[in-house]
């Protein structure tokens, strides 16, 4: 353990440790904090501020995280909701809007930085009914010169939120795409359906980003990396192996990605067992393409998710 997640640790235990259904972890490398109300248990690691876990009582999780995963500084954690930001995937396929911002002597990592990075914890309030954990970044990154904050404010209650807040203290406005990369747990892919993408256009990552409509994605049977650049505001998962539907809400991120890796990618991804990609799917609320955000100079943005998860009769 590094002398600062020990003094981190330590600062957390005498700030949080007391608190009614809150405890402090050490997972290998990384902290986190754990949650339990009269709703759900929940958890979510300072590095990336990645919620990790959702499970409302009497039910099965609603976010997958992998087995697999090593809990290694600046390793991106697999599963849970990382936060793709200052950009999404590939930096090249984002707008020159946005990449015209940066100057990297070398290929800058998929998803942006923000989830590699340990973030601090601002305020932990527990509530029979709703725990809150807020968690802040002063983000640092080789050819990233741009004086912004953010924080990410959790709520583990009858639903999950985040509300991830983007300040620009700059001059100048800044440009970024953004995803809450949630992997959701599915009893199986032939068990799903998401219905109320049914007639929007996605761009397709797995065939040349070729635009193409949403007949059925589902079940799915394959590979699937379906970019929709602008999604319903709110769409339920319907899952009849967990008999539940998980309904997906945002604010500002008109965005949507659906992926799973299937079995030739999810054998050439990280922490990712050969089986994986039976028991999760990602339905990622986002800005991108033509919706990047922009925060002008002195403002903030603010991008909230809320997933409930509701057993079906
Ligand atoms: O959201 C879909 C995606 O962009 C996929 O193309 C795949 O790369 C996935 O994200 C996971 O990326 P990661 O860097 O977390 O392995």
């Amino acid at each position: 353990m590094s002398a600062n997640t020990a003094q981190v640790l330590q600062n957390l235990y005498q700030k949080y440790g007391q608190l009614e259904g809150v405890q402090i972890e050490l997972h290998k490398d990384l902290i986190a904090i754990a949650i339990v109300n009269d709703h759900c248990s929940g958890r979510v690691f300072l590095q990336g501020a990645q919620v990790t876990e959702f499970q409302p009582k009497n039910q099965a999780p609603v976010l997958w995280s992998s087995d697999a995963n090593l809990y290694q500084l600046g390793k991106p954690i697999r599963g849970g909701i990382p936060i793709s930001w200052p950009w999404f995937a590939d930096f090249d396929k984002n707008p020159e809007g946005l990449r015209s911002q940066y100057e990297f002597n070398s290929q800058p990592p998929a998803h942006g930085f923000a989830r590699d990075q340990q973030w601090t914890v601002q305020e932990v309030t527990a509530h029979p009914d709703m725990t809150r954990v807020r968690l802040s970044l002063e983000p640092e990154y080789a050819g990233f010169t741009r004086a912004v904050s953010l924080q990410l404010t959790v709520e583990f209650g009858a639903q999950l939120e985040l509300n991830l807040s983007v300040h620009n203290h700059s001059q100048s406005a800044l440009t970024y795409t953004v995803a809450l990369h949630s992997y959701f747990a599915i009893s199986s892919p032939q068990a799903v359906q998401i219905p109320g993408l049914a007639g929007c256009t996605y761009l397709d990552a797995i065939d040349g980003w070729q635009p193409k409509e949403y007949a059925d994605l589902a079940p799915i049977t394959t590979e699937v990396d379906a970019v929709f650049p602008a999604a319903p505001d709110q769409i339920s998962l319907l899952d009849s192996g967990f008999a539940r539907e998980i309904k997906i809400g945002h604010i500002n991120l008109p965005s949507l990605v659906m992926w799973n890796p299937w079995i030739d990618k999810g054998s050439r991804l990280s922490q990712f067992n050969a089986d994986d990609y039976q028991a999760m799917l990602c339905l990622e609320n986002a800005a991108l393409l033509a919706n990047a955000s922009i925060c002008a100079p002195g403002q903030n943005q603010q991008h909230t998710c809320t997933i409930a998860a509701v057993p079906l009769a």
